[in-house]
């Protein structure tokens, strides 16, 4: 009896006791498997919602869609590496944000284009979070002693973005457009970057050493990432989504 449990439990991933611990009681676990079927589902929605809004808002809603599909395709892989290993999948979690955030970076860009956006605030934007993101990696990999100076490194990379969005190009434009619908996904806008992005440097404070390792354990990482994926992939998916619907009825009635 002892001997078969304890062959179960070394079985690899796709065997019974993992999908006992998804159903039963591993919080982890039961985030990664609701955030790929989340993701999923919303690509599908954004794909086919894409056939319904006027052209200008068609690539908005694409870009939409890639992110959570490309989302959802990591948190396949990070759910199965979580099973068989109980550690934290951190390289796919930043292949992920590599090809996300710069897909993030796109959408912030779409909006403003009809308002005279360049390619070159594109790419200040992606330069940003590449530094975020690759200071983010080190950090989280080089260890106790220098996590936090990679992360101070990483916050700069962040604060960038948030300054382009509140007091840069980014904002200039949507100033200047007089446009309601820009002005309310602006808004939005600003509370996912400050609010709902702030949930990845919160999580990753609790790595052994941060600030927040004696009041987290560091398993939690993957929940922070996970509630903040999905706030923000989607959530911020649905804002561009109705701003879309909204543009088109009023487009509508104007033809
Ligand atoms: C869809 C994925 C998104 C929007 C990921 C965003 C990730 C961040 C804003 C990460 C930020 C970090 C810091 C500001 C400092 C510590 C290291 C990071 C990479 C977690």
């Amino acid at each position: 009896m002892v001997l078969s449990s304890l062959t179960f439990v070394s079985m690899p991933t796709g065997d019974s006791t993992a999908f006992d611990r998804i159903i039963n009681g591993d919080p982890i676990a039961i985030t990664f498997f609701i955030g790929y079927m989340a993701m999923f589902a919303s690509s599908v929605f954004f794909f086919f919602e894409r056939g319904s809004v006027d052209p200008k808002w068609k690539i908005s809603l694409l870009v939409s869609g890639l992110i959570t599909g490309i989302a959802a395709v990591h948190y396949y892989y990070m759910r199965d590496f979580y099973l068989a290993t109980g550690n934290s999948p951190t390289a796919f979690r930043y292949v992920d944000w590599t090809l996300t955030v710069p897909l993030m970076c796109v959408e912030f860009y779409l909006l403003t284009k009809p308002f005279g956006a360049k390619g070159g605030t594109l790419f200040k934007l992606i330069v940003a979070s590449f530094a975020m993101l690759i200071f983010g990696f080190i950090g989280e990999t080089s260890g106790i002693d220098n996590n936090i100076m990679w992360g101070v490194l990483s916050t700069l990379g962040y604060l960038y973005i948030v300054y382009e969005v509140f007091a840069g190009d980014i904002a200039k434009l949507a100033r200047n457009s007089n446009s309601s619908s820009l002005g309310r996904a602006m808004f939005l806008l600003k509370i996912f970057i400050t609010l709902g992005w702030s949930i990845y440097p919160i999580g990753y404070m609790v790595l052994p050493g941060n600030l927040l390792s004696g009041t987290f354990n560091v398993s939690s990482i993957d929940l922070f990432y996970n509630l903040a994926d999905a706030i923000n992939k989607i959530g911020f998916g649905l804002v561009i989504y109705s701003v879309a619907v909204a543009e088109t009825a009023k487009a509508k009635s104007i033809a």
